[in-house]
């Protein structure tokens, strides 16, 4: 039957079927033989949608009845990727769905292929918020993750003439049947303007923020599922829109035009997305949008506890506030403000709850990546934040005097204003001084944070801090984007694998067997073949599956190295020119990742890499020896393709420079083998897989930093390496491009005389470590082995394993299951 419940719940075929011709009919006015492409994708989108609904409403029941305490993930990005996938995946519907539109003729991988992901981030930082909420719905821990819902996600990627174009990402365009719209949970938000002092009839003073704009956030809300269960916890990003009956003052004196066009300003506080690896202080809107979703998330939360019925000074008790960097660091003033002036608490009793909710990650040590305002924008946007934030630097500075008094070099460094003309505020010490948890993403830059940029803060508050290794979610990165693996790794282990990969370990009975080691190397062959027609369809070029596919897929920055990849294939190229004969493994190299559009070296570095690609290609010489690829515009979805497709993984960064990687841990549980720094997580995967499947090279983080102390002198480095003089002097000369000298020199230049990431002192001992792997790779048995012992000895990295230490250790937080 076609009865309501069917339609809207039911997990069979038939009804799935039903359900998406009834979807197709009332909300897209098709019928099958007339239907696009897009209304096929959004009718099935819909029937999934209802299929999680009825999950959601049942976890909001059981919330609202348990009252359970609360994680808030504060993050300014999400990169979650397509949805449809992951919630048929997660809803166990994979199958029947499938069936159900092969009888009407529709294919579902075409209806997979055509979602479009909301790019709501940059790269690592937004994509680890994604598989956080993954993994807090998995566990069945109660959680919201608020956010912006960017108009414009990060931009779409085109390579033009060898180089990077910008052109915006129009995700909305088709509509999104994820997002459900929630206007009556709006909030006020209110910018600029002045303070002053109030006093009330009992004669207290308080302060008054007179604002001269105040625009509204509206709430839109994205299930998020969790696998195998019923919870579904709540993604909710936040849109601006002008102030109900917006400027009133401007409309009576009937100036109509000017009050819509304050409207449409408010509109673009959420309307794009900033690239965040560029550094730009001074961006007025950054600082709107972080506080926008800031006070529109805790507003909210506020809301929910008054529900409850608990007095605010049992808010953190509700509540643990999770701040993903110090984008959302101006919570703990904003905070602050809502209990002080808006709920009349006093002072000491809203800093005992503020700094009881808060926790903060940093994820990263480059100082230049540390985010500060200038105070004079700071001021003008939320001045009474700064009145608040420079109390709480009174007090904190207060306490840093009694602890080591005469100190005040140490004050200096520690206060949140940087008092050096010009006056900044640092958010990572209003973050530090608001938290009870401060923590790094993995065991290397943990440490370092405590010796280096938080030294001091450490050194006050050594309990605050922690380690939390980063994860990624083995449902995406695995059983939705590797299906051939997963089936493989069920039928030998059951199907437990996936919530608990611990289990994975009993794949090491099988590294030897040659009929399992066959069966493995046609999965990865399968992959490679679908990522050799996906490349020959889309840039043109045909590469062979036989070929050791060799991937560097993410952000392009100088501190990734993308370019001592670059050397190492010119190295290959000139070994095979200068001796035609030469004997080496075959090897594809393929790139992907975009460059900020502001940072020119790293434009740079995408050139280079189509350059090399291009004279490469259409060499008769190297031809079936190597083979260079860019695939434009890298995405969560394109990773779907390219983790299970890789035989090595590049993970090249300075030793010290990347916090942790996560694109790294992807790569190896799809059996990929690495070849990497010890640097960030690489040092625990290394730890995790064994040395002996692991291709180390380079400096360590300590010999970074002495080696730079040391007076770091590249031009000898260039000039004792014939070799290396080989390839840089190639690139330099014009070859590859068209003859011209200029294109590359500010790169080789900054190479031979600055090379502040230390390529060439690493190039050699990556040179070596390349041939072993290359070498490694004829011994097919061997390579295999290696491949099996990774996927075995990687389920450390599951972001289960992650949250499941973040609820235990930071944020107090327990599972509770939902009935449905
Ligand atoms: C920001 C900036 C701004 C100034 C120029 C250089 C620069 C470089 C990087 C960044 C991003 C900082 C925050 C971030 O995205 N960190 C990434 O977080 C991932 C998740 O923890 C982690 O895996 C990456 O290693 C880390 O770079």
């Amino acid at each position: 039957g076609t009865n309501r419940e069917t339609i809207r719940t039911g997990l069979s075929e038939e009804s799935i079927r039903a359900a998406f011709l009834d979807n197709l009919f009332y909300l897209q006015g098709r019928f099958p033989e007339v239907a696009t492409l897009n209304d096929q994708y959004k009718a099935l989108a819909y029937t999934v949608r209802d299929r999680l609904l009825h999950r959601w409403v049942a976890t909001t029941r059981a919330y609202q009845k348990a009252n359970p305490r609360t994680v808030c993930y504060l993050s300014a990005e999400y990169l979650p990727g397509p949805f449809l996938g992951n919630n048929l995946l997660n809803l166990g519907i994979e199958e029947p769905t499938r069936r159900a539109l092969a009888g009407l003729g529709i294919e579902l991988d075409a209806l997979l292929e055509h979602e479009e992901e909301p790019g709501l981030g940059n790269g690592g930082l937004g994509r680890l918020a994604a598989c956080f909420m993954d993994s807090l719905a998995t566990l069945q821990v109660p959680a919201i993750g608020y956010g912006i819902r960017y108009e414009f996600g990060i931009f779409d990627q085109v390579i033009r003439d060898g180089g990077q174009v910008e052109t915006t990402d129009n995700w909305l365009r088709f509509g999104n049947p994820w997002e459900v719209r929630r206007p009556a949970i709006a909030y006020d938000v209110r910018i600029g303007g002045y303070t002053e002092q109030t006093t009330d009839a009992q004669g207290r003073f308080g302060v008054r923020w007179v604002p001269n704009e105040v625009f509204n956030g509206i709430a839109v809300d994205t299930a998020i599922l969790g696998h195998g269960v019923n919870t579904v916890n709540l993604l909710r990003l936040w849109t601006a829109e002008a102030a109900e009956g917006f400027d009133f003052h401007a409309f009576n004196r009937g100036d109509y035009y000017g009050a819509v066009v304050r409207e449409v300003r408010s509109e673009t506080i959420s309307k794009v997305l900033y690239p965040n690896d560029e550094p730009e202080i001074g961006k007025r809107l950054r600082l709107l949008q972080q506080y926008f979703f800031v006070t529109c998330s805790l507003q909210d939360m506020i809301r929910i506890h008054r529900t409850t019925g608990q007095p605010l000074d049992k808010f953190h008790e509700k509540f643990s506030v999770q701040l993903n960097d110090t984008h959302p660091a101006i919570a703990v003033a904003e905070l602050m403000r809502l209990l002080v002036d808006e709920h009349q608490m006093g002072w000491d009793a809203a800093w005992e709850v503020t700094r009881h909710t808060f926790a903060y990650t940093n994820h990263t040590l480059l100082p230049e990546a540390l985010e500060k305002w200038p105070i004079p924008l700071f001021q003008n946007v939320l001045p009474r934040h700064l009145e608040i934030i420079y109390e709480i630097n009174a007090r904190f500075l207060d306490e840093v005097r009694l602890r080591h008094p005469f100190d005040t070099a140490r004050v200096q460094r520690m206060s949140i204003i940087d008092e050096a003309p010009p006056r900044f505020v640092r958010m990572a010490h209003l973050a530090c001084v608001g938290s009870f948890a401060i923590n790094g993403v993995a065991e290397l830059h943990s440490r370092l944070l405590k010796e280096t940029v938080l030294r001091d803060f450490f050194e006050l508050w050594p309990e605050k801090f922690q380690n939390k290794t980063n994860g990624v979610t083995p449902r995406r990165f695995v059983m939705l984007s590797n299906p051939g693996l997963s089936r493989l790794l069920t039928r030998t282990l059951g199907a437990g694998w996936a919530r608990d990969p611990s289990q994975l370990r009993v794949l090491e009975r099988h590294a030897d067997d040659a009929a399992f080691q066959q069966e493995w190397r046609e999965v990865k062959r399968s992959r490679k073949e679908a990522l050799a027609a996906r490349i020959l369809d889309r840039c043109n070029v045909s590469i062979d599956p036989d070929s050791l596919f060799d991937v560097q897929a993410k952000r392009i920055h100088e501190y990734k190295r993308q370019h001592l990849n670059v050397l190492h294939i010119v190295t290959l190229y000139n070994r095979i020119k200068f001796n035609p004969g030469l004997d080496i493994t075959p090897r594809t190299f393929i790139f992907g990742g975009k460059a900020a559009p502001g940072y020119a070296m790293a434009k740079l570095m995408i050139r280079l890499i189509n350059a090399v690609a291009d004279v490469v290609n259409r060499d008769p010489d190297v031809a079936g020896r190597l083979r260079v690829v860019f695939l434009p515009n890298f995405s969560v979805k394109l990773g779907h393709g390219l983790y299970p497709a890789a035989d090595l993984s590049e993970q090249l960064s300075t030793a010290g420079k990347e916090a942790s990687g996560t694109g790294n841990m992807k790569f190896s549980m799809n059996g990929a083998l690495t070849i990497g720094t010890l640097d960030g997580a690489n040092v625990e995967i290394r730890e995790e897989v064994g040395a002996d499947n692991f291709f180390l090279f380079g400096l360590t983080a300590e010999e970074v930093v002495r080696t730079l102390a040391e007076g770091y002198r590249p031009w000898d480095i260039y000039n004792a390496n014939l070799e290396l003089k080989g390839v840089i002097d190639l690139i330099a000369s014009g070859h590859f491009s068209h003859g011209d000298r200029t294109v590359f020199q500010p790169l080789v230049d900054h190479l031979v005389w600055h090379d502040n990431y230390l390529l060439l002192a690493d190039y050699a001992g990556y040179i070596a470590c390349q041939e072993q792997a290359g070498l490694t790779y004829r011994d097919s048995r061997q390579w295999t082995r290696m491949s099996i012992l990774n996927v075995a000895r990687m389920g450390k990295f599951s972001s289960d394993r992650t949250i499941a230490e973040y609820c235990r250790d930071i944020w107090r937080a327990e599972p509770m299951a939902v009935d449905v």
